[in-house]
C-alpha cells in the first residue's frame, strides 16, 4: 500500500475521513471475504445515519400526508416536507421555494421540462445536446421532437472527453430553442463551461436545462449565478434516498408551462366544465408526494452542509489525483476521459479485457465499480467501445482503497496475460 501520509495531511484539519466513514455503516462489511471498497458512487451513492434516522424519525413520529390541514400529525408532516424544499432551496441558491419542483429523479425532471416545452415547439426547431449526455437527457428529447417536428442536434466532443466550443458555436442559430446540457459527465467526468454556455443561449433567447445529476455531489451549484432556466438533479446521488429528485425552474418558465400530469395536488379548482391548476410549485406535483424522501434529502444536504465543501472537494481531487497516478502500474490500462476540469470519476479500459470481466473480477475482491455502457450509447460510440469499467469515487473514500482498486486490477490484468 501507498505512503497515504502526505494527502492525508494535507486534508485532515477540516476533513477527517476516517471519521466521516463512521457515519456510512453500511461501509463497514465484509462482501466477498473482503472490506467493501464501494467505487460506484456515480450509480448511487451511500446513505449517511442522518439521512437514516430522519427518514425513521419521520415515520415513527409524524406521517401522515402532506397539505390537507387535518390534524396535528398532518401539520407535522407538511412542516418536514416544506422544510426540506427550503433546504433544498438554499442549496442550490434559488430564489423561491415555488421554483423547486420534487420529481423522482433527474429523468423525471428532464421529461417534465421536454414535454412542458412541446407546445413551443415547430417542425424545423433545434434543441442542442451534446454528444457526452446520459440517455435521460437525449432520449425524452427525442421524444419530444418525434411529436413536434423538432430535431435534436448533438455538440461534438473532442478525443479528451472536453465538450467542442467550436462545435457548439458553429450550431447555435436561429433555430435553436433549447440548450440541454449535462453539468458533469457521468462517464468522462468532465465539468462542462455550463455558465459560459448558458451566457451565450442567453443572448439568443435559447432555453437552458442543466443536468446536475453527476455535478451535486461534488459541488455546490448557484442557480442564480449559472443562470440557467432549470437545473436537475437526483436524490440519491447525493447521499439522499432514492424515489426522490429535483427541478429547479425560474418561476416566469415553470407559470409558461403545463402540468406534467393531472390529479390530485395539482389542481386549484375541478369541475366538468373547466379545471384550473394550483399555484408553483404545487402545478407541477400531483399526487401525494414522497414525502420520507423529501426529509431524507433534506438531512443528506445539511449534513453535507456540516462539512467544509471545499475540503471536501479537495479529498476527492486528491483521490483521483492517486488514480490518474496509479494508471501506469496496470499494463495497457487507458483512461476515457482526460478533461482538465474534471469530478472523481475515472472510465477506463484495458487492453484485451471485457469490462464486464474486469467488473466481475474486481467484485470477488470485494470492490464495487459500475461496467457497460453507462446510459451513455453514443458516447461509447464516439470511443468505439461496446462499453467502459468506471470508478466514481465519494468524499468517504480512501487513498487506501485507490490503492486498493489498483493492487485489485494488476491481478486482473496478470490473470489475462
Ligand atoms: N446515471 C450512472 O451510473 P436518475 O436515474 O433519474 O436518478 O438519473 C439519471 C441520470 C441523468 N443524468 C446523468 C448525468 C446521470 O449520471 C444519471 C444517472 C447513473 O451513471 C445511472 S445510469
Amino acid at each position: 500500500m501507498s505512503d497515504l501520509s502526505v494527502a492525508n495531511t494535507a486534508t485532515s484539519k477540516a476533513f477527517d475521513v476516517k471519521a466521516i466513514r463512521q457515519d456510512f455503516p453500511i461501509l463497514s462489511q465484509q462482501v466477498n471475504g473482503k472490506p467493501l471498497v464501494y467505487l460506484d458512487n456515480g450509480a448511487s451513492a451511500q446513505k449517511p445515519i442522518a439521512v437514516l434516522d430522519a427518514m425513521d424519525h419521520y415515520y415513527r413520529e409524524m406521517h401522515s400526508n402532506v397539505h390537507r390541514g387535518a390534524h396535528t400529525l398532518g401539520d407535522r408532516a407538511t412542516a418536514a416536507f416544506e422544510g426540506a424544499r427550503e433546504t433544498v432551496r438554499s442549496f442550490l441558491n434559488a430564489r423561491s421555494t415555488q421554483e423547486i419542483i420534487w420529481t423522482r429523479g433527474t429523468t423525471e425532471a428532464i421529461n417534465l421540462v421536454a414535454n412542458g416545452l412541446a407546445p413551443r415547439l415547430k417542425a424545423g426547431d433545434e434543441i442542442l445536446v451534446s454528444h457526452m449526455e446520459h440517455h435521460a437527457n437525449i432520449v425524452p428529447w427525442q421524444m419530444i421532437a418525434e411529436r413536434t417536428g423538432a430535431k435534436v442536434v448533438p455538440i461534438q466532443i473532442t478525443p479528451q472527453g472536453e465538450l467542442d466550443m467550436e462545435s457548439f458555436n458553429s450550431l447555435l442559430n436561429d433555430r435553436t430553442r433549447v440548450l440541454a446540457i449535462t453539468h458533469a459527465s457521468n462517464v468522462l467526468g468532465t465539468i462542462n463551461p455550463v455558465a459560459e454556455m448558458v451566457s451565450q443561449a442567453k443572448a439568443r433567447g435559447i432555453i437552458t436545462l442543466l443536468d446536475g445529476a453527476q455535478a451535486v455531489p461534488h459541488f455546490q451549484p448557484d442557480v442564480q449565478a449559472l443562470d440557467c432556466d432549470f437545473y436537475a438533479f437526483s436524490s440519491h446521488k447525493l447521499f439522499g434516498p432514492t424515489g426522490i429528485g429535483v427541478l429547479y425552474g425560474k418561476t416566469a418558465m415553470l407559470e409558461a408551462m403545463p402540468p406534467y400530469q393531472g390529479g390530485g395536488e395539482m389542481i386549484e379548482r375541478v369541475s366538468f366544465e373547466r379545471t384550473t391548476w394550483n399555484v408553483l410549485p404545487y402545478k407541477f406535483e400531483a399526487g401525494t408526494p414522497a414525502i420520507a424522501e423529501a426529509v431524507g434529502l433534506g438531512a443528506a444536504i445539511r449534513y453535507l452542509n456540516s462539512f467544509d465543501r471545499e475540503a471536501m472537494e479537495a479529498a476527492e481531487h486528491a483521490l483521483l489525483e492517486r488514480a490518474n497516478q496509479l494508471v501506469e502500474t496496470v499494463p495497457g490500462m487507458t483512461i476515457i476521459g482526460t478533461a482538465k476540469q474534471k469530478v472523481p470519476v475515472m472510465s477506463f479500459k484495458i487492453e484485451g479485457l471485457h469490462p464486464s470481466d474486469i467488473g466481475t473480477l474486481l467484485d470477488q475482491q470485494g470492490i464495487a465499480i459500475r461496467t457497460g455502457h453507462h446510459c451513455a450509447m453514443p458516447l461509447m460510440d464516439f470511443y468505439g467501445v461496446p462499453g467502459t469499467a468506471r470508478a466514481s469515487f465519494a468524499f468517504y473514500n480512501t487513498l487506501d482503497e485507490v490503492d486498493q482498486l489498483f493492487t485489485a486490477l494488476q491481478k486482473v490484468q496478470r490473470l489475462f496475460t
